[in-house]
Formats: C-alpha cells, structure tokens, sequence
C-alpha cells in the first residue's frame, strides 16, 4: 500500500489522508446472474499535493471502465437539476452568447439536461460525451453531440471545424477527468480570448464541513478548491476570475477561467477565496480530522442499522446513488441489512449494487410496501424526493440520514 504518489496537476508529492479500502465502479450495477467474481476493484484513498494544494484520488481507475454505453446516470432524472441547468443555459444565453453567432461546448453534456436549451434557442452548440447511453439521448433530443472524451486533441478539432468558442462549460464532469493539462492545453486552445470556462463541481470545503464522504468514489479524481483551481489553471495561461457557491449535489462552486488578463477578478471571488483560507483545507491536519468523522459516521450508521435488524424493522434504501458505493462498500452495509434500493431509473432496476449486491428495484416497491425506515442514498435530492414522498412519513415511517451526521427524521 503507498501512502504517496504523484500529482497529476503539477507533479509534486500527493499525501494520503483517508483509505476507503477496496472499491468497485460506483455505477456498474450488475446482473443479479452475473459472475461477481469478476467485479473490478481498486482501492480508494485521497491525499493532498503539498505543493499545489490539490486533493485528489491516489490511484485512478481507467476511464473506459467507467464512462461507456453503459453509463447509468442520467441527469435530466431529477426536477430540480433540470430547472438548475436551464437557469444556468438562460444566463449563458443572456450574458456570455451575446457576440455575433456565438458558439458554446459543453464536456460532459450527458442526456442534454443543459444543451437542450440551448439547441431550443438556436445558437451553435456541442456536447462532448464519451458515453452512448445518454449521448444518444441527448441527440434525441436535437442536442448537437459528439461522443468521445474531451482532450487536448478533441478540441484542437473542435476549433478546426467549429472555429473558438466563447463558452466552455462543464458540470459535475472535470472533476471526473486525472489528465488535466492535457483539458486545459485544450480548453486555452479553444476558448476565444474573450471566452469564459465555467465549471462547477462539489467543493472540498463543503465536503469537509460537511462531512460528505461519499462524494469521493471513482469516478470523482479531484476535490477542488479556489486556492487549487487558482493554481491549475496558472499553469495553463488561464486565470480564475469568478466564483460562486451553488447548494446543488450538496454544495458546490462554480468557477470561472478567463485567459490571464483578460476579465477582472469579482470581489465574490476574493470574499470566498479568504473565507477558504480560514478553514485550514490545505492543512493535512484538517483532513485527518475529517477522515476521523468519516469513521465515526459508519459506525454510527451501522449501529443504526444493526439496532433496527435486531428490533424485526425493514430497513429500504431510496436512490441507488453512484456516492453510495463509498457508503456501503465502506461499511459492509449488504441485503443483510438494507432489503432494497429504490431507483426511478431503468438501467439500474433489476440489476444490484456495486460491491456490495443490494437489489435494486422500482419506486412502486417502496409506495406499495413502506419499510419502516427508509436510508436516504440520494441524500443530496432531499428537499424533492421528501417533498414527493409525504405518504410515507405520514404512515410513520423515518428517513435514516447520514450526512452531515447519522440521524433519523
Ligand atoms: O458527479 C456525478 C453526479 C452528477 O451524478 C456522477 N459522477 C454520477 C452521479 O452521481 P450520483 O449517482 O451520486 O448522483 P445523484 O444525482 O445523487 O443520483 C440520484 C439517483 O437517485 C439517480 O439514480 C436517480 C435516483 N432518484 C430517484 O430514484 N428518485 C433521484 C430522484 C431525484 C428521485 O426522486
Ligand atoms: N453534466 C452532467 C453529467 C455529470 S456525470 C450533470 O452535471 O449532471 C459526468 C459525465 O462526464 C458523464 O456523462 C461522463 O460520460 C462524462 N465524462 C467523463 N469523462 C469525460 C471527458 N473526458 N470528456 C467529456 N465528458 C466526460
Ligand atoms: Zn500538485
């Protein structure tokens, strides 16, 4: 086991501060007759660049693995995401598409949650996306897609065909990608000299407060802060001028890069960025003390659990969340004790959990049987799945929480 490595931004020595232990693919559901001998495991840590401040993954699984034609997440799956993306296409088309045939790509733009509105006002558009599960759903919908991972190589293309764009953006997607020079060699390239890169990812600092544990998994390489963001994108003539906190996915911020002198920085960014420095996130310190949390939180969860199994309760869990494999697989939390999830969507139904083989099946198991507690995966979608699901705290039954503490409600 090693307990550094390289990082993969700038080079310098990455410092382990937390071991999930062996892990599989958070989204490959399995077919309940498939060979599990054969599932793929890797182990799980995060560490810190003591040079850069990046927090990120100490081994990185291969990207194929993950992002295919047999992707499960779909994003347009949940109300709130699809009026969160929309507002952000309008504010796009108002503020940044305003030049002359404007042109905006999209990393990332899986079912088309945010380009569907965007093909809908006509302006030029392209969503770059590896896997044919939801690309093809995008193109369904009129949404302008190529299916590949975005690189370096991808965009020098891009500008070959399309010319520079004035938008690059990016949700919940770079933190997804290890080989960031060869992204943001790519994105300087493409990107006009008036052009904006925006992204948006969960922040380390909400993760951290938080204790939202299960936002580290495979597919998620990097926990971005503005400090490491400030830093990456120097290297790559670009410069973060803008930021925002957004309450999405738990909390994140979306980051704006501009080409170095391009955009003057906001004051939202600066009140931010010192707001960050008081929270310690680049001291090794601090992260160990979260990784304490994270520890106390599973056994909290699992005394939870354990205490219902021996009290004859039925124990369901709701949303079969892609973070939720941390959650299990940490824990060892199998049918055992959580008889199924509950997942609106089809590729996940009939198949079972990652690693740890927890049945997943249809929202009607769950409305046409309530357990009597229901353990909140897709804790992140509380206010709307909550908001849909009255009846069932209305038989008396209790949602199991675990972030930012284990507790029920
Ligand atoms: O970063 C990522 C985010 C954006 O999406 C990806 N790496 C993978 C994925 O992560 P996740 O699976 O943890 O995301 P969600 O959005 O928390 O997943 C919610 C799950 O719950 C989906 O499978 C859909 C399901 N769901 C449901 O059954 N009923 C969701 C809602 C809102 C519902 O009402
Ligand atoms: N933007 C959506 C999807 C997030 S899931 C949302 O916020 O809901 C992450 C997506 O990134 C997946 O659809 C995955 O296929 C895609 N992805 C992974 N690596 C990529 C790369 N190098 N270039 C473009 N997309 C990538
Ligand atoms: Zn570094």
């Amino acid at each position: 086991m090693s307990t550094s490595s390289q990082c993969r931004v700038c080079g310098g020595t990455v410092t382990e501060f937390f071991d999930f232990g062996r892990q599989p693919l958070s989204d490959a559901f399995l077919k309940p007759s498939a060979d599990f001998s054969q599932e793929f495991f890797f182990r799980l840590a995060v560490g810190l660049c003591g040079t850069c401040t990046m927090v990120q993954l100490m081994e990185e699984v291969p990207r194929d693995r993950m992002f295919n034609e047999d992707y499960p997440y779909f994003s347009s799956g949940s109300t709130f995401m699809r009026s969160h993306f929309e507002s952000l296409a309008k504010y796009l088309l108002a503020n940044e598409l305003t030049a002359d045939d404007p042109f905006v790509v999209e990393m990332g733009c899986n079912d088309g949650v945010m380009l569907k509105t965007i093909a809908d006002a006509g302006v030029r558009h392209l969503g770059v996306e590896p896997s044919a599960s939801v690309a093809d759903v995008a193109a369904s919908k009129g949404v302008r897609v190529r299916k590949s991972f975005f690189e370096e190589s991808t965009a020098r293309e891009i500008l070959a065909a399309d010319g520079p764009a004035d938008v690059i953006y990016a949700a919940n997607t770079l933190c997804h990608i290890p080989y960031m020079d060869s992204i943001l060699d790519g994105v300087a390239a493409l990107l006009k000299p008036t052009g904006a890169f925006i992204f948006e990812d969960p922040y380390l600092g909400e993760i951290v407060a938080r204790t939202s544990f299960d936002q580290i998994y495979d597919e998620h390489f990097y926990f971005f802060t503005l400090r490491s963001v400030q830093e990456m994108a120097s290297r790559h003539g670009l410069e973060l001028v803008d930021a925002e906190r957004l309450t999405v996915h738990g909390g994140e911020v979306r980051y704006t890069l501009a080409p170095k002198g391009q955009r003057k920085p906001t004051e939202a960014m600066r009140k931010l960025l010192a707001e960050e420095e008081a929270q310690n996130l680049t001291d090794i310190a601090t992260l160990r003390g979260f990784g304490a949390k994270v520890e106390r939180n599973r056994d909290d969860l699992l005394a939870v659990l354990r205490k219902a199994k021996d009290e004859g309760k039925r124990v369901v869990a709701y949303g079969a969340t892609a973070k939720s494999a941390t959650v299990t697989n940490l824990a060892g939390i199998g049918p055992d004790l959580v008889e199924f999830v509950c997942d609106t969507t089809p590729a996940k139904q009939g198949r079972v959990t990652p690693g740890t083989h927890i049945p997943v099946r249809e929202p009607s198991a769950f409305t046409s049987d309530y357990p009597d507690y229901a353990l909140l995966f897709a804790w992140n979608h509380a206010e709307e799945i909550m908001a849909k699901e009255t009846a069932f705290a209305d038989a008396g039954g209790k949602w199991i929480l675990y972030v930012p503490d284990v507790r029920l409600v």
